[in-house]
């Protein structure tokens, strides 16, 4: 009889043991899977409490990032909290504030400090507070039910960017995305601190933005797209709202017009643009290099002209992207003097210019930014002209390369890009040539050929987009694949709770 009460007394302890582990409150802060990782996470072993009666403390001017970081507690946890604009902690509370007594963070860094009773976040700048909201979201469950207890665990933690670029580009020509869609794709972005969004708004099968100027570019240039469908194109307003939305979530819009090559469609809508003044007819295939304005032609630059004048107006960011890739009908001696005359334009508008690799063949502007995408020549020629590059390496970030045989969507002419493939590389030691001090940051870009539903687009884009922030956000010593498929398994839960339909990489141990 004793023996057996002494084992009972040691099964129910056993079981105790267990009940408490599995109902655990978050202590450790080091344990929480962050991606991208931060410079540094330090444990306090205690918790925070987000309840009803918790407010948000704003300082001003970060009113909206209040805003946006209670709606978000709000949706995770059922409760409504509240948003003061005060920069004095009465109660329990967290506090947005900024401070530039912390040189180290940099333009986009943050402190986040959370103990017992608050939680701070402090950066020189709003996009350093952004991105401090992102990481303490990332502290909690996307989805909790009410009735469980929303618990933070204790911790300092200090972080910065390796890069001030972090982008993806969104391909809207060969197939249209409306407003909507490409918000999602934003919040997607912002979720992992990226801060750049580069829209690909024309190419051979559609011009996707109103230029009032010249209307014909969308209600003709824009109505069809990549298997003869019907297209789509964003009004100024639209166009507008959408920089709205990217720009409260810290992200740049960058538009690109693609030329002198990647224009049928702006050729099939005005006659005029072509050399032997015909209107081309609308294509809705996914051939590349047969189109070309007509480069001797003044009318060629008094259209690009007014386009470049009218995308300025609408957009904040300091770029214009001026494509420049493939423009395989166009001869040298036509394509250098093109494109210098473009770029005087883009700066006469002032703005700077950005385009692909090949670009960097003719005289760079001051301030040009050259995107590195296939040859590495082209990049070497924009570094010896003090350019800037931009990492987008088609066999590594390229989100429509393929992950492997098997996938539904995408191509695989760079090669196929498993999620391990697209982790594992470093932007400064990828390619000789290129070295640190020449990389403004990297991009990930996805060309819409093969995808025309947001479905298809998340299967792509996840779960290797988290890699991509990773890369620009986290320094190299901090990064091994090993480790990191771990975190990005913690994430599987999140994609879904989003109703991000990923693809099940068998590399990646995702949590049942
Ligand atoms: C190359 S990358 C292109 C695009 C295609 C893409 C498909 C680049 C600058 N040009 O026109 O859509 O390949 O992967």
């Amino acid at each position: 009889m004793k023996i057996k009460s002494g084992l009972i007394v040691v099964v129910l302890t056993l079981l105790m043991v267990q009940i408490s582990c599995t109902t655990e409150t978050p202590t450790d802060l080091t344990k929480t899977s962050f991606i991208p990782q931060p410079v540094s996470v330090i444990a306090t072993g205690n918790s925070f409490v987000v309840k009803s009666s918790t407010v948000i403390y704003v300082e001003d001017g970060l009113q909206e990032y209040g805003q946006y970081l209670a709606a978000e507690l709000n949706k995770i946890s059922g409760l409504t909290i509240e948003v003061n604009s005060t920069d004095k902690v009465t109660g329990k509370g967290i506090l947005l504030s900024l401070s530039d007594k912390d040189p180290e963070l940099g333009e986009e860094g943050y402190q986040l400090t959370i103990d017992k009773k608050h939680i701070s976040i402090t950066a020189k700048n709003m996009a350093g507070c952004f991105n401090g909201i992102q990481t303490l979201l990332q502290t909690l469950p996307i989805n909790a039910s009410t009735d469980e207890q929303l618990i933070i665990a204790t911790g300092v933690i200090r972080d910065f960017p390796e890069y001030a670029y972090r982008g993806a580009m969104l391909d809207v020509a060969r197939h249209f995305f409306g407003v909507e869609d490409v918000k999602r794709y934003i919040d997607f972005l912002a979720a992992y601190k990226m801060n750049v969004l580069h829209l690909h708004l024309s190419d051979d099968q559609g011009w996707r933005i109103e230029i009032k100027s010249w209307p014909n570019l969308t209600t003709y240039g824009g109505s069809k797209q990549v298997g003869g469908g019907e297209g789509g194109f964003y009004t100024q307003e639209q166009y507008k709202d959408i920089v709205k939305y990217a720009m409260d979530r810290n992200i740049t819009i960058i538009p690109e017009i693609d030329m002198p090559g990647h224009t049928n469609a702006a050729l099939a809508s005005y006659a005029e643009l072509n050399c032997d003044g015909k209107a081309t007819e609308l294509y809705t295939g996914t051939e590349v290099g047969f189109s070309t304005f007509c480069t001797d032609k003044e009318i060629t630059y008094k259209f690009i002209d007014d386009v470049v004048r009218e995308l300025a107006e609408l957009t904040p960011g300091p770029y214009i992207h001026i494509g420049g890739d493939e423009s395989h009908v166009t001869a040298i001696e036509d394509y250098i003097p093109f494109i210098n005359r473009v770029q005087e334009i883009v700066v006469s508008h002032g703005k700077k210019v950005i385009g692909w690799d090949e670009i960097a063949n003719a005289d760079l502007v001051e301030n040009a930014t050259v995107q590195f995408w296939a040859d590495i020549k082209n990049t070497a020629l924009g570094i010896e002209q003090d350019a800037k590059v931009i990492m987008s390496p088609a066999a590594r970030a390229y989100f429509d390369m393929q992950y492997d045989s098997t996938s539904v969507f995408g191509l695989h002419w760079a090669g196929y890009i498993e999620v391990d493939h697209g982790y594992s590389w470093d932007p400064a030691t990828l390619v000789p040539e290129i070295t640190k001090e020449n990389i403004l940051g990297i991009e990930a870009p996805l060309w819409s050929e093969t995808v025309s539903k947001m479905d298809d687009i998340e299967y792509l884009v996840f779960p290797r987009l988290p890699g991509y922030a990773e890369i620009g956000w986290t320094a190299p010593a901090l990064r091994t694949w090993d480790e990191y498929k771990l975190r990005l398994a913690n994430h599987g839960k999140r994609f879904e709770a989003m109703d991000i339909d990923y693809y099940r990489s068998t590399l990646v141990p995702w949590q049942e």
